[in-house]
């Protein structure tokens, strides 16, 4: 794997699901060279800060103009656009939900994991970095956005073939640590 401006850490745990691969690193997610990349975007599309600002800032501004084209993005949803100037060939934006504690959200999530890989299949796309969406500036707390979002994952592989890699790009040691908890916990021992 190529390495990016940030320092990242080797792959620290991974799980094999059928042929695909599921991984975990600390690292930046607009650095990975994997097939495509996803944005923990905003309803409107058009940038913020966060992996939206990093992902943006990489690809540089023919990102924001292919965005523009796009009508935004339901929250749950996902759009796919090209990489630019990224070491990913592709971008896919989904919206994660803001937390406010209602029973809906954790569904809303689910389902930015699985329309994401959803678009991957269709685009023929073999390898997909995630970030941990809606864990920062939308507010969902982390131990119960992982255990979501690890589900989703894995409920995708076991049904579908074509992505053959899914890596989860956790930008600080702490959310990290806690995707490796939730990930002990669901493995079969
Ligand atoms: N690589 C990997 N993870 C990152 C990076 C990075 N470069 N930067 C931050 N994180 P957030 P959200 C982590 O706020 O909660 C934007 O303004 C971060 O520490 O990026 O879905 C959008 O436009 C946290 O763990 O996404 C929306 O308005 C996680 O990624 C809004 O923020 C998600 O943090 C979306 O909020």
């Amino acid at each position: 794997m190529r390495r990016g401006a940030l320092e990242e850490k080797p792959i620290q745990a991974f799980m094999q699901i059928h042929p695909a691969r599921l991984e975990f690193v600390q690292g930046d997610i607009a650095q990975q060279d994997t097939d495509a990349i996803v944005n923990a975007a905003n309803s409107s599309l058009l940038g913020g800060g966060g992996v939206d600002g990093a992902i943006h800032s990489a690809a540089g501004p023919e990102l924001l103009a292919e965005c523009r084209t796009l009508g935004g993005c339901q929250t749950g949803d996902a759009k796919i656009t090209k990489g630019y100037r990224l070491k990913a060939h592709y971008v896919i934006h989904t919206v994660g939900p803001i937390f406010r504690n209602s029973p809906r959200e954790a569904e809303l999530l689910a389902s930015c994991y699985q329309r994401s890989l959803e678009l991957a299949g269709v685009h023929h796309l073999q390898s997909v970095a995630f970030p941990s969406i809606s864990t920062g500036a939308y507010g969902y707390p982390v131990e119960q956005a992982a255990p979501v979002a690890l589900r989703a994952v894995i409920g995708y592989l076991n049904m579908h073939t074509g992505v053959e890699l899914v890596r989860f790009v956790l930008f600080d040691r702490q959310t990290f640590q806690v995707y490796q908890r939730a990930f002990d916990h669901l493995r079969p021992s």
